[in-house]
């Protein structure tokens, strides 16, 4: 097992299990054969509406001796919803009873934006934009802050969080704690160079989420690219014996970024982690990285008229405007 050092000096296997979308009846058992396949390290967040029974297969394994919890590696996410500074531990408290944990190992916020706090997780207005919230994203970390002080999480970052907003973070005035991570799309045709030498170089470790490209996500559409079916990448694979999802993975890897593929699939679980006895060379690292078409699976368009998620809706609507340009 390979582990990135976090910035508390913990250890974060470098592959996790993935569960948005894994369905609760689905994802306990999931859970259970990741933990039985070596993975030591799973991702979930509130918004996934199954910590509850992620917990329950993480609890079986810990209490049938399979793994200590020490051993074990959770993260968890703060939803924009909770990003009111009084939200925040009550939001936490309810991930930790839902996991049945007396403390998580990295809580991230999920995206730099607070949205209006109530039941629903995506709350709209009437033409349909997102509803912000009164919070901004440095006075929610300051209340994450206090989660480490408390007990609740050894360690707290960020996702979705892009160049000028880690650096707001990173010059807050009177920071306690830095980022120790940033979850992040990233992929294939998503290699994100930039922000990535950015984190690393400021000692934040990236997550990269999506790493197949998340083929099932609601709202894919016929003619996207396909990193699964990619040829150039089954063409890498079979040199090495070894399936597109495993090349997909070990990409990650050899950049020192942890990367945490989805499934519920027992054999796809076992495959995922299949991924520690090969090595990729400096020309296929090369290669992959040239595929880079900055294609997002997620536009986060929902949220386009959020202040700190518009900027980046604007450039991403320029670019796919420039490359139908290209293509006419
Ligand atoms: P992904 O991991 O790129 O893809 C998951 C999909 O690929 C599922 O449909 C899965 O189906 C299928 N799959 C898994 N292994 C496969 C294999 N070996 N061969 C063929 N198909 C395979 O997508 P994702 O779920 O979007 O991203 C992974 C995780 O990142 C999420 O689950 C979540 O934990 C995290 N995430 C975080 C954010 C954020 O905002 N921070 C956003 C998106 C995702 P089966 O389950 O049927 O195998
Ligand atoms: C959800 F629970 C519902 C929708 C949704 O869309 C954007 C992507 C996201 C997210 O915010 N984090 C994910 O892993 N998926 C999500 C989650």
């Amino acid at each position: 097992m390979t582990f990135v050092t976090l910035n508390n000096g913990a250890k974060m296997p470098i592959v996790g299990l993935g569960t948005w979308r894994s369905a609760p009846g689905e994802v306990t058992e999931a859970v259970k054969a990741a933990i039985l396949a070596g993975y030591r390290h799973i991702d979930g967040a509130h918004v996934y509406d199954n910590e509850n029974e992620v917990g329950e297969g993480v609890n079986a394994m810990i209490s049938q001796g399979v793994v200590k919890r020490e051993d074990l590696f959770i993260v968890s996410k703060l939803w924009c919803t909770y990003h009111e500074k009084h939200l925040v531990r009550g939001a936490c408290e309810k991930t930790l009873s839902d996991l049945k944990l007396d403390y998580v190992d990295l809580y991230l916020m999920h995206f730099p934006m607070g949205t209006k706090p109530g039941k629903e997780f995506f709350p709209f207005d009437k033409d349909g934009k997102v509803i912000p919230d009164n919070s901004d994203f440095l006075e929610t970390w300051e209340a994450m802050e206090e989660l480490v002080d408390a007990g609740l999480v050894r360690a707290i970052g960020i996702s979705n969080f892009n160049r000028d907003q880690i650096e707001r973070i990173l010059k807050k005035p009177g920071l306690k704690y830095k980022p120790a991570n940033n979850q992040i799309e990233c992929h294939a045709y998503l290699t994100q160079e930039k922000l990535i030498s950015y984190c690393q170089s400021n000692g934040i470790t990236v997550t990269a989420y999506s790493p197949l490209g998340s083929p099932t996500r609601p709202w894919a559409q016929a003619g996207e690219p396909s990193l699964l079916e990619d040829p150039k990448i089954k063409a890498i694979a079979d040199k090495h014996g070894k399936t597109t999802a495993q090349v997909l993975i070990r990409f990650h890897m050899q950049r020192n970024v942890v990367v945490i593929p989805k499934s519920v699939n027992p054999k796809r679980i076992k495959e995922n982690f299949e991924v520690f006895d090969f090595e990729l060379s400096k020309d296929e690292m090369n290669t992959i990285l040239s595929f880079n078409r900055n294609w997002r699976a997620f536009m986060l368009e929902w949220a386009s008229n959020h202040k700190e998620i518009s900027i980046e809706c604007r450039i991403l609507k320029i670019y796919k405007s420039s490359l139908l340009h290209f293509a006419t």
